[in-house]
């Protein structure tokens, strides 16, 4: 029976190729994060959602998948997964795993078969066709998300071309093929009998294609796109996947919903809908991309960043239940980012204050507790992230484009800012491993770690540890209604969350500047439970200072 557990649960997204490395190869693995689960349950997470483990040539870090139903052996075995999830529970700490399933690797049993037999019985489980020009074009225009096109030649063909919305290596699967969806089923039903919680599905509103596949007209980026995003059978193949397997299980799904929009996401994971429980739509993480252009920045506004969540806070209220998150394996560190300033604690309290007691199931990803940073990689050598190699092969070919996207942008922006190893301690690789780790360790690793952290009671740690004390022991913040205050203010992030008699008043000044606020003098000190601040300057709020206020309603 399905008890909705998620919506009070506090998600700590681990990428574990960089959380810990427990034999010593320079790699994360299973035994690194059983290591570490003590430091999870301390900082008070309740679930993790571990990004992939499966068995993958690893060309896109494991979102690759070659077998769905092992583990990649460098991260460990399928009894290590055990032992772990086994502990995971003991701790109190459920566990979501990662549904890579609009693709798989072009190494998976299915794909390899395909290209050794002409009549493979798995042609149909991807999306393979004719080429234009007898071969010698692809079947049409469109445009993946790693830039270039979405179509690769079958090595064993003269006309024939495979669909990959990402890398080459991540072929496109068939979802019209009701085998490949029994197929899916059946991954599900394996990891869930395994003991799984849920799964964070990875751009699960891409699995439906239109079967016009026409040139589309040509756009900047993902040209073809309306063919292949929130396509025409994608609730109907969720449906049947709920109805099938997912609802007959205590668990949740939350899907990955690159370019949702408001009425997208109420349709995904609705609460009446049987699809999905929540959806990561990225609308507030592009506030500061060129109109979701990830690497065409645009200055940040915070007018615009209260209006998006004000958007989605208000808007899902009864319909869904909102996730909150700063952060994953794919976006920039937040430290620097939304007028933050690395290195500024109290920047970085507010920020996690004001994101964390909105109404949702808030997620911190691997590293944000502690402050990590960009990994401020010194050239694009440095870089390993496909979609950044992607990107810069375009970039190479098309002037226009190397104009426009400079090599300081292509390193700013890239992935692999937020995938340098875990800084556990000061010690050489931060404590992540005792030998040269596969992506470099940050250089600030030994200001910037778990051990300082622990050892400073003013950490940004511990601020997180309490909010998360807090947030759990509150029901007001689990169930309270979001008021936005102070919509017009261009330098204060200020709402509410009201529950019957009850409310807490979220008062942020994102601005490094000191700022006098009128409104302040209708807050009583008294009712202040937690600052970023020890002292308080009254009608007056310091730079970055946060508030937390609870009261009754009189
Ligand atoms: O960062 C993004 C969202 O703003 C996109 O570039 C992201 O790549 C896209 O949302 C899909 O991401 C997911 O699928 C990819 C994988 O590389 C990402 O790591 C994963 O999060 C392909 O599986």
């Amino acid at each position: 029976m399905k008890t909705n557990w998620y919506k009070e649960a506090i998600i700590y997204q681990i990428y574990p190729r960089s959380f810990k490395d427990g034999n010593n190869d320079g790699l994360g693995d299973i035994p690194g994060i059983i290591e570490k689960i003590p430091y999870l349950k301390d900082l008070g997470v309740t679930c993790v959602w571990l990004s992939p483990i499966y068995d993958s040539p690893q060309e896109d870090n494991g979102y690759d998948i070659s077998n769905y139903k092992d583990i990649y052996p460098p991260f460990g075995t399928l009894e290590d997964f055990k032992v772990m999830i086994k502990k995971m529970h003991e701790a109190g700490i459920k566990l979501i795993m990662d549904l890579v399933v609009n693709h798989t690797s072009t190494e998976h049993a299915w794909f390899q078969d395909v290209l050794k037999n002409k009549d493979s019985q798995y042609k149909d489980y991807y999306i393979i066709k004719k080429g234009r020009k007898n071969g010698k074009k692809p079947p049409n225009n469109w445009q993946g998300f790693f830039s270039g096109s979405v179509w690769e030649k079958l090595p064993n063909s003269d006309d024939e071309y495979y669909m990959h919305l990402f890398a080459k290596g991540q072929a496109d699967l068939n979802w019209d093929n009701p085998k490949v969806r029994e197929e899916v089923k059946d991954i599900l039903r394996f990891w869930f009998d395994l003991g799984v919680d849920g799964f964070r599905c990875d751009v699960i509103n891409l699995i439906s294609k239109k079967s016009d596949f026409k040139n589309r007209f040509p756009t900047l980026v993902l040209t073809g796109k309306d063919a292949f995003i929130n396509g025409p059978n994608l609730h109907k193949y969720l449906k049947e996947l709920n109805d099938d397997v997912i609802s007959k299980y205590d668990v949740f799904t939350v899907g990955e919903g690159p370019m949702t929009s408001l009425e997208d996401v109420k349709q995904l994971a609705g609460f009446d809908r049987h699809e999905l429980d929540m959806v990561f739509n990225f609308n507030h993480v592009d506030v500061d991309d060129f109109f979701g252009v990830k690497y065409l920045g645009r200055k940040f506004s915070l007018r615009r960043f209260k209006k998006i969540y004000k958007k989605w806070q208000l808007g899902l209220k009864g319909h869904s239940w909102n996730t909150l998150f700063i952060e994953n394996h794919d976006q920039r560190r937040s430290v620097g980012r939304f007028n933050t300033k690395e290195g500024n604690l109290e920047s970085a309290k507010m920020l996690a204050l004001t994101y964390l007691y909105m109404s949702g199931t808030p997620f911190i990803y691997q590293g944000q507790e502690i402050g990590m940073r960009q990994g401020h990689f010194k050239s694009l050598d440095e870089i390993v992230d496909v979609e950044s190699h992607m990107i810069q092969r375009i970039r190479n070919k098309v002037f226009p484009i190397k104009l426009i996207l400079s090599k300081k942008r292509m390193i700013e922006y890239s992935r692999d800012n937020a995938r340098t190893p875990m800084e556990w301690d000061d010690s050489e690789y931060a404590g992540f491993s005792k030998v040269e780790p596969w992506l470099r360790v940050n250089s600030d690793y030994k200001e910037v770690n778990v051990k300082n952290n622990l050892a400073d009671q003013n950490s940004l740690y511990h601020f997180y540890q309490q909010l998360i004390k807090i947030r759990k022991q509150e029901e007001t913040l689990n169930k309270g209604e979001y008021v936005p205050l102070y919509m017009n203010d261009s330098k204060v992030f200020a709402y509410k969350r009201v529950y019957q008699n009850e409310e807490f008043i979220i008062v942020s000044n994102f601005f490094d500047k000191q700022i006098k606020r009128k409104f302040l003098s209708s807050l009583d000190d008294n009712d202040m439970i937690l600052s970023n601040y020890d002292s308080h300057i009254k009608g007056e709020l310091k730079p970055y200072e946060c508030r937390l206020y609870k009261r009754k309603i009189i």
